[in-house]
């Protein structure tokens, strides 16, 4: 086929914009319809009765419609992925804002204002698909571009590294983080003895553990957390000229985590409280954003930056090489149909464009085998590809053919190449510029069944992250180490953790191990184990401020959801003006009663209830407002629930606001709030004169996401 016909061709019917796709997904759209028809078409006249032989008799087996309901529905389920089972996603727009045509050639990086379609599916790592949402985990963040030349994957990740270097160990690590074999359990948690077990024989986790029981493992939601292409790419220009390239994606709406108990509580309360979030956000048209950044890496330079670029438990700190931004990424539609879009959705990191290449990252290079193979298994087939939220936006010219479900229909004999009987004129590969050019590697020496010396170094960069923590979020990982040690039955694993740490930091070891009835941590005796190679680099820094998420960020506070608790004989004054202040700056309010229905105010009026203490809690908001009235106080301090609810609250560093009587709702923690209150609480006297104000420092409490240093919040019961 003549090339500029293809090049139209390709162009064309990818369209320009983000409706592109939505377009095309609308070809394959099923409309509700009023009338019930079978799989063939045929009009169905009585969908409760089976046939049967009299009517008390058994049924018929030529009940063909009886046979065609069972059969359909015994199939309705594929097996769940592998690992990343439990996911949402999201339609959306790529628009870029710089070019990167000095880098890439790219297509859908070098016009500035260009929309490319994306999906995107985000997922939990370790648990099932039926699994709880805010469990401690690495978060899945795939990306697929449908870009004029192609469908473009970026199958990334909430951390910038990963736990292993090799995609030899991938089986390994997945087998010892999912439930445990002989008996199923546990679901969902890195907290049992065959995960500690297998980490702590294999010192190149460190840096991701250290990860893992950060706050980055625990997002208050998808929307503000951070993603990462984690492996190195390459990016090569027009001329050839290649720049080692990692990928950042930076929320909008800034990078904020729950507090370890919230989020454990939140997995009961609401086990789909990411998704729904999710969800929500779009269906109100707060449409999440982030920002696309890259880090350039001059080929030259590679060699130079004390690290290697190829090992994925590795990353560039920001300070050393500064994050680009090229553009922003919007999601603005829910999916139609979950199984069909969101589980269906297959991604892959080989699904590259002119411009973008792989690297000899030895994780990255397993995986364009694994994901390829898991789908043919997944999704029943190698046509896959072709299932609507998959296609391309281009047009497909191949040869690959028939298979399970094939959905196109091919014309003609010709199914080979090179060939001219189908159009006259030759069918060849474009060798020319159009056509994928993978990068020429200098390649030497023998094949070894060995890592690099540079892959050596496994905890200088574990060591960068923890000193780039705050106090606060230092004290968490302590914690969270603390929390899933104490879970591993076997002494001889918790001691071999701390052992290990003691590579990364003396203190961080010491603190871990206090609680958990071992030795103190050698690190002598983790360097004499087996696999053990520290050849530890230098970092050109000693922390890297960009790795703290407990920064005020300064972020709007649109979509956090605030608790007005109420009572009858609530004051309804100040919560109106605060209340509108909050709904201006985008948040949403939830008043919360003993019952639904309404609340009877103190000047006769009648709020509406939007849920009851039975039905909630205070994990599934981010900030609690009680409203003045004497009797509507005292309502409250009756109500145990209406009492945990605000310790809770302050329990887990939320901002708090209480007008006039309703400070009394804290008396049990036992502080002096007219004099000194904690950080993020707000005692107001309900003044007409004090209420806006009142409602900016609110929202800049709020904006402040969680108040970590808090007085006495232990002595609050759990
Ligand atoms: Fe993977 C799914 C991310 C290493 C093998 N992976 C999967 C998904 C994400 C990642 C986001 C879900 C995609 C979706 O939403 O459908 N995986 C990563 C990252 C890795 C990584 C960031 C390290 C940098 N993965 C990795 C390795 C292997 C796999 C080393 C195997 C050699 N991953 C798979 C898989 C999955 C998968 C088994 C499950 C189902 C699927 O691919 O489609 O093939």
């Amino acid at each position: 086929m003549p090339q500029s016909k293809t090049d139209a061709q390709r162009k064309t019917k990818a369209g320009d914009g983000a409706a592109a796709k939505q377009k095309q997904l609308e070809g394959f759209t099923q409309q509700a319809e009023p009338v019930l028809t079978t799989g063939e078409g045929l009009v169905v006249n009585d969908n409760h009765n089976s046939l049967r032989a009299g009517a008390r008799g058994p049924t018929v087996l030529s009940d063909f419609l009886l046979l065609e309901k069972l059969a359909r529905f015994d199939h309705e389920r594929i097996p769940e992925r592998v690992v990343n089972a439990r996911g949402a996603g999201a339609h959306g727009y790529f628009e870029l804002s710089k070019s990167l045509g000095q880098s890439t050639s790219a297509d859908f990086l070098q016009e500035p204002g260009l929309r490319t379609p994306v999906f995107v599916r985000f997922s939990n790592f370790a648990g099932e698909r039926g699994s709880a949402d805010t469990v401690r985990d690495l978060r899945g963040f795939a990306v697929k571009f449908y870009t004029r030349e192609g469908n473009f994957d970026l199958v990334g990740a909430s951390f910038p590294i990963f736990f292993i270097q090799d995609a030899m160990k991938f089986p390994d690590l997945v087998h010892a983080l999912k439930p445990e074999p002989h008996h199923g359990m546990p679901q969902a948690s890195s907290a049992h003895d065959t995960f500690w077990d297998f980490v702590s024989l294999m010192p190149e986790t460190t840096h991701a553990l250290l990860w893992l029981m950060s706050d980055r493992a625990l997002p208050r939601s998808l929307r503000m957390m951070d993603g990462f292409g984690v492996h190195t790419y390459r990016l090569v220009n027009a001329h050839g000229t290649v720049h080692y390239a990692k990928f950042h994606w930076k929320p909008k709406l800034g990078r904020h985590a729950l507090c370890a108990e919230e989020a454990r509580r939140i997995a009961g309360q609401d086990p789909d409280f990411l998704r729904r979030d999710l969800w929500e956000a779009i269906g109100r048209n707060q449409f999440p954003e982030w920002e696309l950044g890259v880090q350039l890496v001059e080929e030259s330079r590679a060699q130079s930056l004390g690290f290697d670029l190829l090992d994925p438990t590795k990353l560039i700190p920001e300070e050393l090489v500064p994050v680009q931004p090229v553009g922003k990424l919007v999601l603005n539609r829910n999916p139609d149909n979950f199984f069909a879009e969101t589980e269906q959705v297959a991604f892959h990191p080989g699904h590259v464009v002119p411009g973008i290449d792989i690297t000899p990252d030895p994780l990255l290079q397993g995986r364009l085998f694994a994901y390829g193979d898991a789908q043919i298994g997944r999704l029943g087939g190698p046509n896959h590809q072709e299932l609507p939220i998959n296609r391309p936006l281009c047009a497909v010219h191949n040869l690959h053919r028939d298979g399970r479900h094939r959905f196109t229909v091919p014309r003609g004999a010709v199914n080979y190449e090179p060939s001219t009987l189908a159009t006259g004129a030759e069918f060849r590969v474009d060798g020319g510029q159009q056509g994928f050019q993978g990068q020429a590697d200098a390649l030497q020496g023998e094949t070894v069944r060995r890592r690099s010396e540079s892959f050596d170094d496994h905890f200088s960069q574990a060591t960068l992250f923890w000193n780039s923590q705050s106090a606060a979020e230092k004290e968490h990982i302590v914690c969270a180490f603390q929390h899933e040690l104490a879970k591993v039955e076997s002494k001889a694993v918790r001691q071999r953790v701390v052992d290990n740490l003691a590579h990364v930091d003396a203190k961080l070891a010491r603190k871990v191990g206090e609680p958990l009835a071992i030795e103190a941590p050698d690190a002598k005796a983790a360097a004499g184990r087996a696999g053990f190679r520290a050849a530890r680099g230098k970092l050109p820094m000693e922390a890297s401020p960009s790795l703290s998420i407990d920064a005020p960020q300064g972020h709007a506070i649109t979509s956090r959801r605030v608790a007005v608790l109420a009572a009858p004989g609530v004051e309804i004054g100040a919560l109106k003006i605060i209340q509108q202040a909050l709904h201006d700056a985008g948040a949403v309010t939830k008043v919360v009663a003993s019952a639904l229905g309404v609340v009877s105010t103190s000047s006769g009026q009648q709020l509406p209830v939007d849920c009851c203490f039975a039905t909630t809690s205070s994990v599934l908001f981010d900030a609690v407002l009680v409203p003045g009235g004497a009797a509507h106080v005292q309502a409250l301090l009756k109500s145990g629930s209406a009492v945990h609810f605000i310790l809770e609250a302050y329990r887990h560093c939320k901002p708090i606001c209480l007008i006039g009587p309703a400070a009394d709702l804290l008396r049990p923690v036992g502080l002096d709030l007219a004099s000194t209150p904690p950080s993020g609480v707000l005692v107001g006297s309900g003044d007409p004169a004090t209420r806006v104000p009142m409602a900016q420092e609110f929202i800049a409490a709020i904006a402040r996401h969680r108040h970590w240093v808090r007085p006495q919040w232990e002595a609050v019961p759990a």
